[in-house]
């Protein structure tokens, strides 16, 4: 297969680094650039760095750009922006600030004439298209989610952008009793905090205001205020020994009753060892579909759930109805 399809990538964290080692797997997708915000002769990408000062110039060289950044602080900024030029793909995962930043990069989108597919990735991403496949062909049910234990890259790099915090990591533990009564059919009605727990180790500046941060972490809307929250504060060396991996998973379960009071259940699991590297390759697939959409004539913003699966195979209709 030839490689057909040219990639820039945005940032050089940890998804960008996944997206990087992806990229050997996609027989028809290559990387052209790493672009950064860091002095490019400091990255050890196989790809070429570029400073993102100079990201027009590569225009004509690039089909989508993966924007790898985070939720908190990159994307917000960063992908409205880059959108008005590129077509792109990027795992915005603030859920509750969705609908805005779709309209923002719609809008950004449709004056490049370029297609943006936004919030790619497992949750939300995979985890969407199965609880909407779920409550469509279930009506009448209850759909649940729960994450973990795992490491959340999204509240991870939300810790990571206060004043004073050097390192930090974002644990979200299931909380069991709910999980065992949603899997036994029980329809339990579950608060925010019934599901789920989060626990974080932070590593601070020597002259931080510790009470500060972890008032700031625990206040967090969206990500951490609705929760039952735990800081630790431990040391670099602690830290680096302890949280080197990110495993992560979860599950989504849809119950129902059909017809005449048959009971349905269905349910979607992973198990990640590496919760960058799995969200990192989700993303480069959702690249092969935004220069499908792009052959369709599409432009503007879309999510997963406008996407056709067909269209992140790099196999044909006739194949997929074939072998799949
Ligand atoms: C959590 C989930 C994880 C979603 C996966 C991904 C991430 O609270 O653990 O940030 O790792 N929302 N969006």
């Amino acid at each position: 297969m030839t490689k057909n399809i040219r990639i820039g990538l945005v940032g050089y964290g940890n998804i960008g680094k996944g997206v990087e080692l992806a990229l050997d797997k996609f027989p028809d997708m290559e990387g052209i650039a790493v672009f950064t915000r860091r002095n490019p002769e400091e990255l050890d990408s196989k790809f070429k760095a570029v400073s993102l000062d100079h990201i027009l110039d590569y225009k004509d060289q690039i089909d989508v750009l993966i924007l790898c950044g985070g939720s908190a602080t990159d994307l917000p900024e960063q992908g409205p922006a880059l959108a008005k030029h590129f077509s792109t793909v990027d795992s915005y995962d603030n859920h509750n600030n969705i609908p805005h930043y779709f309209k923002e990069m719609n809008t950004s989108a449709k004056i490049a004439n370029q297609v943006s597919i936004i919030s790619v990735g497992w949750d939300p991403g995979l985890f969407s298209i199965n609880r909407a496949i779920l409550e469509s062909v279930l009506p009448g049910g209850e759909t649940y989610t729960f994450w973990g234990k795992g490491l959340s890259q999204g509240h991870s790099d939300a810790i990571r952008r206060i004043d004073g915090v050097k390192a930090g990591v974002q644990y979200t533990i299931p909380i069991e009793k709910s999980l065992e009564q949603v899997r036994s059919g029980e329809n339990p009605e579950l608060s925010t905090r019934e599901k789920h727990e989060r626990v974080c180790y932070v590593v601070t500046e020597e002259q931080a205001d510790k009470k500060l941060i972890e008032k700031t972490i625990k206040t967090m809307p969206d990500y951490f205020e609705p929760y039952e929250t735990t800081v630790h504060f431990i040391n670099e060396e602690t830290f680096k020994k302890d949280h080197k991996k990110m495993p992560h998973g979860g599950f989504v379960i849809r119950t129902a009753t059909s017809g005449n009071e048959n009971k349905q259940k269905a349910e979607f699991q992973l198990e990640l060892e590496s919760n960058a590297e799995f969200t990192s390759s989700i993303l480069v697939a959702y690249a092969r579909a935004a220069v499908k959409f792009k052959q369709d004539g599409k432009a503007g913003a879309f999510s997963v759930l406008d996407v056709p699966p067909a269209y992140l195979s790099a196999k044909t209709s006739e194949q997929l109805r074939k072998e799949l």
